[in-house]
């Protein structure tokens, strides 16, 4: 039994389904669109000394140029070529971050772009972003190379190629998502030099990888991939470390291709728990946080240990990618933090933050026409992340992780890190609380009236800095204090004009 126990301790800690994160830290942030030099700089100057356990970067190889719209966000998802060579730096910037960020104990994972290359249309040229040339119409992608035996025209069925049915796993997989010129990995050729882009990531020393569009791939053929990886750089990780593997695959029930059959490469992201909580927040369709009580399996996701799981992500903050419109983003800020506040408390899954950039948002017709917008940027260069006096970010960037709300409840995750979902309450409507074994507890008030009650906590007595309405300084609190009595219970009262209507206090919170 021990040494099962044993075992299956190292399978954690080694497996493709571990982040690899530093010592209790439990969270990655998704720094959007951002560039290497901050990425560097804001590991060392923010994201070490708050715990934060790694970044999920944006597509480092070279893509191609897109004039028109100009410079869309999504121009990154059209592979050009493997170089890492993009707006957001070069080859030396990107190990330059990868070594500054390990050093202060912040992974880094890439979101690899393996499925496809540019779209069919993309034209020939030289508008790529290394300025390597290609050739979209004859598939020749001369600076990995690829050429036309290696895409997967031959194999689609659909008359011109493309995804019509979401019901057919075979179009899916082998035809094209809107227009992507879609790679045979099922060729052991495209299978190595995607495997030597990866092993090159891992060599510089990422600690793992977002699999873009997996649903689009076939299980087996990630899995040939991944057999070609090696273990991750020894000069941070343990021999025998596996990358960490998670699997972009939108899920939401109904179609031919579900989240399971990725579980045995790797996590697999878990884009029910995003449309759910936004509509229980929301309050739409009757639901109200009170149900929140068996949040997690209980709703119907995969199991926690196999889970991604976010609030918005970038797709859908847009509405890209499933973006439903009860997602919640900073744009509703309130109602998001409270989203945020919930995701992180709660044990369920491995938890990811989203940190964005602001853009012109302009609904015509229900629809944004200006969901391309890229980053901030002058003619096209990406702007430098600022960092105003009150900590917040400049420069267009919004930094969600930076809101004291938010970075306080990643702090509050790795504190109660292991410890069992308990004291669970609700007054019936969408007034709960939960505590975390005896290390945290969290009360929500949404609600439209005040919320004013004694619970019990679990924690041990004393007063406790509530970390929503302000941080405990130099062991004082500049918000909102609970006292906890020797039972454990303490008194709440939340407005339901609060300006963020819940309370978080953990045990290193306490004064
Ligand atoms: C268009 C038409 C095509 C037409 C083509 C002609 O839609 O029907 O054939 O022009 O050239 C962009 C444009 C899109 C354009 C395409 C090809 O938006 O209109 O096709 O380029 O030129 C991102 C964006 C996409 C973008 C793509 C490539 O979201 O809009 O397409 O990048 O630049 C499904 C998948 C899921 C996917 C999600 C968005 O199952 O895997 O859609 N999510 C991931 C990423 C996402 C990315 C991709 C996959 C593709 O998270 O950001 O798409 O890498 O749910
Ligand atoms: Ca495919």
């Amino acid at each position: 039994m021990r040494f099962l126990l044993l075992l299956s301790a190292l399978g954690l800690c080694w497996a493709q389904y571990s982040p690899h994160t530093k010592d209790g830290r439990t969270s990655m942030v998704h720094l959007f669109e951002w560039r290497w030099v901050d990425i560097a700089k804001e590991c060392e100057r923010y994201l070490g000394p708050k715990g934060f356990g790694g970044v999920q970067v944006s597509p480092p190889n070279e893509n191609i140029v897109i004039h028109n719209p100009s410079r869309p966000w999504w121009e990154r998802y059209q592979p050009i070529s493997y170089k890492i060579c993009t707006r957001s730096g070069n080859e030396d910037e990107f190990r330059d971050m990868v070594k500054r960020c390990n050093n202060v104990g912040v992974r880094i994972y890439v979101d690899a772009v393996i499925n496809h290359m540019c779209g069919a249309g993309g034209g020939a040229g030289t508008s790529s972003t290394c300025g390597s040339y290609y050739n979209a119409h004859n598939r020749d992608f001369p600076a990995v190379p690829y050429s036309g035996w290696d895409f997967n025209d031959g194999k689609c069925h659909t008359g011109d190629g493309e995804i019509h049915n979401y019901n057919d796993a075979y179009q899916v997989r082998d035809c094209r998502l809107v227009s992507l010129l879609d790679l045979a990995l099922e060729k052991d050729y495209v299978r190595t030099k995607v495997a030597d882009y990866l092993n090159h990531l891992i060599d510089i020393g990422v600690a793992g990888f977002r699999l873009d569009a997996a649903k689009h791939m076939w299980p087996g053929d990630i899995k040939a991939v991944l057999d070609k990886l090696h273990d991750l750089n020894e000069t941070w990780f343990p021999a025998g470390s596996k990358p960490f593997i998670f699997q972009e695959v939108i899920d939401l029930g109904g179609e031919a291709i579900s989240s399971s059959e990725y579980f045995g490469n790797g996590r697999v992201t878990e884009f029910k728990y995003g449309a759910k909580l936004g509509t229980v927040i929301r309050k739409w369709n009757g639901e109200k946080m009170a149900y929140l009580k068996n949040w997690g399996e209980g709703w119907g996701f995969m199991p926690s240990d196999r889970a991604l799981v976010f609030v918005d992500n970038h797709d859908n903050q847009r509405g890209h990618g499933a973006g439903g419109a009860s997602i919640l983003t900073f744009w509703d800020a309130r109602l998001y933090k409270m989203a945020v506040g919930f995701m992180l408390a709660h044990p369920y899954g491995f938890t990811r933050v989203m940190s964005s950039f602001r853009w012109d948002r302009n609904f015509q017709n229900g629809k944004d026409v200006n969901d391309w917008m890229g980053p901030p940027n002058n003619n096209g260069v990406i702007k430098e992340v600022t960092i105003n006096p009150d900590t917040t970010c400049g420069n267009g960037w919004v930094c969600e992780h930076r809101w004291r709300q938010i970075r306080n409840m990643v702090d509050f995750r790795n504190v109660v890190d292991g410890q069992p979902f308990v004291n669970w309450w609700d007054n019936g409507s969408n007034q709960v609380a939960f505590g975390r074994g005896n290390r945290g507890f969290i009360v929500f008030n949404n609600d439209d009236w005040a919320l004013s009650t004694t619970l019990q906590t679990g924690l041990p007595a004393g007063t406790y800095c509530d970390v929503i309405s302000g941080d405990k300084i130099d062991g004082n609190c500049t918000g909102i204090k609970i006292q906890v009595s020797g039972d454990g219970r303490a008194h709440f009262s939340i407005s339901n004009s609060a300006e963020d209507p819940f309370i978080a206090i953990h045990a290193e919170s306490k004064l």
